[in-house]
């Protein structure tokens, strides 16, 4: 192009005006420019049209290189004539910039303007424990607090440890107290936590004092305060000297723990095979104060802790001395537990899995 330039720009024919100071040629190429500036909407598009205008190898600087071959006497016009190139085109590309600043600018801010700063802000749904989770801890924690260790035991259980072993052997009445889901291999789902006393006795022998909570399934009709699998906590001293008065301090204590305040219990006689003599604590229904409410049927109590002294038929099975020790079991039942202590008034919630009526209970994880 330079060349170019330089063979028209020799060819310069002395002029007296101004335009025909110009050969036609590059007036033309300075035209077309023109024409692309005007049309020009990118910056860097721009940049390329100045340099071929006004750049270090642009036509300005060519014009500028044939004065030398101009005649002395139209040095002047010449000149004014470069000049004026210059000048038209350092102003037409100013304000071309200023405008494609100024529409790029325009297009941000109506990107911005697009954002509705009142838009509720998208939250992360945090986790939170079940409920029956954080009162196993609070009762664990609580027990652990009065010397006991945690035992477990499988929930898929024999007949052995479920039923015979705690004193209620085939044919017994007290099989039926429980309805009980059977594997066909004679294998059962345990119906409550007890077969973990037997077990506890079998391997750690006496003394000892040992909770284990856990899950416990029976075929039960439901209603807002039975569930067909629901949780339990067992528990048993064995020791010296254990009384009812040992068995009745214990249960007071972690339920005065767990509320935070003396609860309004009773106890009456219960019969379970496996303790004499049994009891059954239960404590004034907490949804309703006691006034009567489909979660305590209308009777204002809630049968939550039975328990009662070891049968010695339970401690002989278990090779266990009951002249030399005596001790007490519970099963509490910690569904139940729950309701009371977060108000939940139907025990179905546990299990439903709608994470709107499991998540409003204490710590966030
Ligand atoms: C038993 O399961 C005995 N193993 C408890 C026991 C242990 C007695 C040691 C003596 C010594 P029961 O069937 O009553 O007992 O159940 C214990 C507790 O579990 C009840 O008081 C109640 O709080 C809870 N419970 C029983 N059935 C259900 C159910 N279907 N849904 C929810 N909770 C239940």
């Amino acid at each position: 192009m330079t060349s170019l330039l330089n063979l028209c720009i020799n060819n310069i024919f002395i002029r007296l005006n101004l335009n025909e100071m110009i050969d036609q040629e590059i007036k033309n190429k300075l035209e077309g420019i023109k024409v692309e500036i005007a049309a020009c909407t990118e910056e860097q598009k721009l940049k390329d049209l100045y340099a071929s205008v006004l750049g270090r190898k642009g036509i300005v600087k060519d014009l500028m290189a044939g004065f030398r071959n101009v005649p002395n006497e139209d040095k002047k016009a010449y000149g004014a004539a470069v000049n004026a190139v210059k000048e038209e085109f350092t102003s037409i590309l100013k304000e071309k910039q200023e405008e494609i600043v100024s529409q790029s600018n325009a297009k941000a801010s109506k990107k911005t303007s697009e954002i509705d700063l009142m838009i509720p802000m998208e939250t992360h749904r945090k986790g939170t424990l079940h409920p029956l989770t954080l009162i196993e801890d609070e009762v664990i924690q609580i027990f652990k607090r009065m010397g006991f260790s945690v035992v477990s035991g499988p929930e898929m259980e024999s007949d052995y440890y479920n039923f015979k072993a705690l004193n209620i052997p085939d044919n017994h009445p007290a099989r039926d107290m429980q309805d009980t889901f059977w594997f066909i291999n004679k294998m059962l789902l345990r119906t409550h936590t007890s077969p973990c006393q037997v077990r506890a006795i079998e391997n750690i022998g006496a003394p000892l004092r040992v909770v284990a909570p856990g899950r416990v399934f029976r075929n039960e009709s439901l209603d807002a305060s039975h569930e067909n699998t629901f949780h339990q906590v067992e528990g048993m001293i064995i020791d010296k000297d254990m009384s009812i008065a040992n068995l009745i301090y214990i249960m007071k204590t972690m339920l005065s723990d767990v509320f935070g305040k003396e609860l309004n219990v009773r106890l009456r006689p219960g019969y379970f095979p496996f303790v004499e003599p049994g009891f059954e604590l239960d404590c004034s229904c907490l949804i309703c104060n006691g006034s009567g409410c489909s979660t305590c049927s209308q009777t204002g109590w809630i049968e939550l802790v039975p328990c009662g002294m070891i049968h010695n038929n339970v401690l002989e099975m278990s090779g266990i001395d009951p002249n030399e020790y005596t001790g007490f079991a519970f099963g509490l039942g910690m569904s139940r537990l729950a309701m009371m202590k977060y108000n939940i008034a139907d025990i179905r919630v546990f299990n439903r899995g709608d994470v709107r009526e499991l998540s409003n209970f204490d710590t966030f994880i």
